[in-house]
């Protein structure tokens, strides 16, 4: 069903769409080629929420010559009106005669309406093509659409023996100057950090993205913060900087000072551990953030893990070993039998400076 022409078109639309990873969300990231046989006579990608979706840019490159052309696109394009007209209406106006989409849009506002509406018009259309690495890149979104929680990640700094920090708390810096930096651009790519009290209260951490080439530093991740009795010291730099901190909590008495810092303080249900992490999650996937960077302790590290709120795991490896007396890179308090082990399956590892870079995702059940 498919040519060499179109997997190497819709490569390169998927290419161009991971050039959004930083700006896109809330949005997907969007590619799209438009090609005549080998040629592409335009292209675009979707740079950010309220901007031009991809379609719409690769049209108006592609000026003329998209009549009679097909429309390589990593994502079906919207049949809704969005911030943004249907990029449907404006293939089908351009006078394409095929489009090629690599997934349907998981947008339940879109979710196959968008390829009806172009057979409708006559144009012929195909999905599915290298559709395992479009759902690999837009994974975050997808998630989001279908349960309405951000895709978490758990990044953790450690030696290769294990340990976060001293007993004393003292961990700066585990990790080299390179895998500092990737957490930048980690951080970069998501729509909240999350972190919890004790960390804030420890490292006052300002939970920014910084140094990362070309980025707005007015358009910063959401800080949210798990503080079920709302501890948070009222000096910390994290309420300084741009952008919105939330406070989640589980207590009946104020903290005014807080709000008057500008942090919102959002009450949640409580659990028998603290904050309802489910409940954090829900408000997180209201706020629209696709992918949450979770920076924190092993308390509250190991209190996502057992309830299986865990997409991924980022986790740096210095080459030291620093000792048994260390802090664990999670906290799991019940002793773990064999057959309760939390397998992982193991997507990257790669060298950072001295450093390694591993990441895993959990193998949800036996049929994984
Ligand atoms: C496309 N091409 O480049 C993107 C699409 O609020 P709007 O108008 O920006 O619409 C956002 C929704 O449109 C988003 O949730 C997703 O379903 C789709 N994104 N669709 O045809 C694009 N970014
Ligand atoms: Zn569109």
């Amino acid at each position: 069903m498919f040519s060499v022409n179109d997997t190497r078109h819709m490569a390169r639309a998927l290419r161009l769409a991971a050039r959004g990873r930083y700006t896109a969300h809330p949005n997907p990231m969007v590619g799209c080629v438009i090609a005549r046989d080998d040629a592409a006579v335009g292209e675009g990608w979707h740079v950010r929420t309220g901007a031009g979706h991809a379609e719409v840019l690769a049209l108006e490159s592609a000026g003329d010559a998209a009549a009679g052309a097909t429309a390589y696109v990593s994502l079906e394009p919207c049949s809704h009106y969005g911030r943004t007209p249907p990029c449907a209406d404006t293939l089908i106006e351009a006078g394409v005669a095929r489009v090629v989409a690599a997934m349907v849009d998981p947008n339940p506002k879109v979710g196959g309406s968008g390829l009806d509406k172009l057979r409708a018009a006559g144009i012929e259309v195909a999905s599915g093509l290298l559709e395992a690495e479009a759902r690999e890149l837009n994974r975050a979104f997808i998630k989001r659409m279908q349960t309405g929680r951000p895709y978490v990640q758990l990044k953790v700094a450690a030696s290769i023996d294990g340990g976060t920090a001293m007993q004393s708390g003292e961990s700066q810096w585990i990790t080299g100057p390179e895998a500092r930096a990737d957490v930048q651009r980690q951080r970069a790519a998501a729509g909240a950090i999350l972190t919890g009290v004790g960390t804030v209260i420890a490292d006052d951490p300002r939970l920014t993205v910084r140094g990362v080439d070309g980025l707005d530093p007015d358009r910063q991740p959401i800080r949210a913060v798990v503080d079920s009795d709302l501890r948070t010291p009222i000096g910390v730099q994290m309420l300084g900087e741009p952008g919105e901190t939330r406070i989640y909590h589980c207590t009946d008495s104020g903290r005014d000072d807080l709000a008057e810092r500008g942090a919102e303080l959002v009450a949640v249900d409580d659990s028998p551990s603290g904050v309802d992490l489910g409940a954090v999650l829900d408000d997180l996937g209201k706020r629209e953030v696709n992918l949450v960077m979770v920076e924190a302790g092993a308390t509250l590290a190991g209190s996502l893990i057992n309830g299986a709120h865990v997409d991924e795991f980022v986790i740096y490896q210095a080459p030291q070993l620093l000792g048994s007396e260390t802090r664990p890179m999670f906290g799991t308090p019940n002793r773990m039998r064999l057959d309760q082990r939390v397998n992982l399956d193991i997507i990257d590892a790669r060298k950072l400076g001295k450093d390694l870079r591993i990441i895993a995702r959990p193998l949800r059940n036996a049929m994984d």
